[in-house]
């Protein structure tokens, strides 16, 4: 790169950057260590008062990660942090991923870089300047060349509209918004809308200290054990005596025949074998629990009708097993295509429903009415409730760029640009919005890949494109809307040969009351990465390259 650096000047009330980056989650703690790396000048912003994005406000009863802690949740790019951290169970708790995410902090020295407790309210693009101007909570202004949004793609709470919500009396809390002083649901009643992740989590764990609990149930799910447990240190060795290949492993491409680029596979079709056999599959891929349920499972569960279904069938007759009152086990049987909703994981959810201190409300046939001073009325009467606890998900993928709203090129908001489609490419940029970058946007495989790792490698990307344009000395970066359109039809068709978008989900926005129905995940996985880096080395077909602000006259635009 040249020496086009910048380091932080202040001129007035405004501070500038070479790059700002919103969010220190996972993504945008990566971001800054990297950025800072190729000798950037970097200020992070978060509202938060501490590191760590969703592994900070998702600090609900029971919250812990889905996939293997090592070597999955965790950042790939140094072999020292990953000799270093000691994970201690299988699938990390909250506490203990936050834990982490502070160490990863204080061992790169990020905290000097990250300024919290501050909500940036305005990105705005400024075409003179080439430059974004940012506006805080805090009242400050700052500027930077280039726009990192590190926002989360599960970070905007959905808080569902029910008549006379603000009547209720009682306390209030969200999974995906915990208070951070401790929640005391001890001899109370408790009431709990939503049983996505969040809930399946949080209900066993309420229900062992509450009252009562009444679930309200939407929409009926699979759950399959999580069989957490403690990680024996001869586990933690044989991932780091191994690490090099398992890294290897989770960047290789599938092959070329996969049904499905991130696909489950097992390496055995289901149409090889007999209806036994599959079934005896299942029992074995449920005995053990985890993630495994998906991924060791064959490899036409996602694409195909008939096999898909036949692995809900084997779930209902779980849930049959399982809940003892038959009226409560009709009520919690699914009736989507296992997998096309985030698959979820429990430690006793369904065993939950057989304490006498829990009630079921199924919302399809008993809706709720409205809230009242001291509960839920739903049409078959009044719930009695003294604390209510929403774990109805989140504004997804889409979301938190929508709450940011950054205004690009001629003040277009961004409102506005996606009003009816999350237009964007590669996942990493949009038109109009110039040295803009998203990560775990829209259009990247991000929420159905490794979060760390995708997050390394989507840096990776946006460093190599920033260091492009500098070496050349070009000011500005955006892709054509032609481009964009390209990545809308790559990412639709390869949605389009799974049964994923036959299912209302927070994958297609639905879950958002006046969202566009749009499934915007890219499907795939290691190949999505490999496709992006391709364009880059190619020479970034797709993209506009501007001069630098005073060497247009001389510079020439791709
Ligand atoms: O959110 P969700 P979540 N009235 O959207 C219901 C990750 N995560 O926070 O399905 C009544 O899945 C809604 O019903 P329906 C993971 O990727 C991971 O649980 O829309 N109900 C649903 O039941 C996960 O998928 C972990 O009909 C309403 C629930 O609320 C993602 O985060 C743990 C409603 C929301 O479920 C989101 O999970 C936790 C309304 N108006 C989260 N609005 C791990 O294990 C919504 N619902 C790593």
């Amino acid at each position: 790169m040249t020496s086009t650096t910048h380091h932080t000047r202040r001129d007035g009330a405004t501070e500038h950057y070479d790059a700002i980056i919103i969010g220190a989650g996972v993504s945008g703690m990566y971001a800054l260590h990297h950025l800072r790396g190729m000798g950037l000048s970097v200020r992070a912003y978060d509202g938060a008062p501490s590191v760590g994005g969703t592994w900070w406000y998702n600090r609900y009863p029971g919250a812990r990660v889905d996939g293997p802690s090592a070597p999955l949740y965790g950042y790939t790019f140094s072999d020292e942090l990953v000799k270093e951290w000691d994970w201690t169970e299988s699938q990390s708790s909250q506490p203990e991923v936050h834990s982490y995410l502070e160490h990863f902090a204080d061992r790169f020295d990020l905290r000097r870089d990250i300024q919290l407790e501050t909500w940036v309210r305005s990105a705005r693009y400024d075409e003179a300047t080439q430059r974004w101007q940012v506006e805080t909570s805090t009242g400050l202004r700052a500027s930077a060349q280039f726009l990192v949004c590190a926002v989360g793609a599960l970070s905007t709470p959905n808080t569902p509209d029910i008549p006379g919500f603000d009547a209720f009396e009682g306390e209030c809390v969200h999974t995906g918004n915990w208070p951070q002083t401790p929640v005391s649901f001890s001899g109370k009643r408790v009431g709990v809308i939503g049983t996505g992740s969040s809930g399946v989590q949080a209900i066993p764990e309420i229900a062992k200290e509450a009252d009562h609990v009444t679930v309200f149930q939407r929409t009926p799910q699979y759950t399959v054990p999580a069989r957490n447990r403690p990680l024996a240190p001869e586990e933690l060795a044989a991932v780091r005596e191994n690490w090099e290949t398992l890294r290897a492993g989770m960047t290789a491409l599938p092959d070329a025949d996969a049904a499905l680029p991130m696909a489950p596979g097992n390496g055995r079709s289901a149409f090889d074998e007999t209806p036994e056999q599959r079934h005896a599959l299942y029992e074995e891929l449920w005995e053990q629990g985890t993630l495994a349920f998906v991924f060791r499972n064959y490899a036409e569960l996602l694409v195909n009708e008939e096999i898909n279904r036949e692995v809900c069938a084997f779930l209902r007759g779980k849930i049959r097993e399982i809940v003892r009152d038959p009226e409560t086990a009709e009520k919690l049987m699914p009736d989507h295509f296992y997998g096309t909703k985030r698959p979820i994981l429990d430690s006793g959810y369904y065993e939950t429903y057989n304490r006498d201190d829990v009630t079921l409300v199924d919302l399809r046939r008993d809706p709720i009415e409205e809230m009242t001073a001291t509960g839920v009325r739903t049409r078959s009467g009044e719930h009695p409730i003294d604390v209510l606890v929403l774990a109805t998900g989140f504004d997804a993928i889409s979301g938190s760029m929508l709450r940011l709203d950054p205004k690009g090129r001629d003040g277009v908001s961004l409102k506005e640009r996606w009003q009816s489609r999350f237009h964007n490419y590669l996942g990493l940029m949009i038109s109009g919005f110039p040295n803009l970058f998203m990560i775990h946007g829209p259009g990247t495989p991000g929420v159905l890949y490794l979060m760390p790792l995708g997050a390394e490698l989507e840096t990776e990307w946006i460093a190599n494109c920033i260091r492009h344009l500098r070496d050349r000395g070009l000011g500005a970066v955006e892709p054509t809307h032609a481009a964009e359109l390209d990545w809308d039809r790559e990412v639709s068709a390869l949605a389009d040969k799974t049964l994923f978008p036959r299912t209302d989900s927070w994958y297609t926005g639905s879950n958002i009351p006046g969202k566009p129905r749009h499934f915007s995940v890219h499907l795939g996985g290691p190949a999505y990465f490999h496709r992006i880096a391709e364009i880059a080395n190619e020479g970034y077909d797709g993209f506009v390259f501007t001069p630098a602000l005073g060497e247009r006259a001389n510079a020439g635009s791709r």
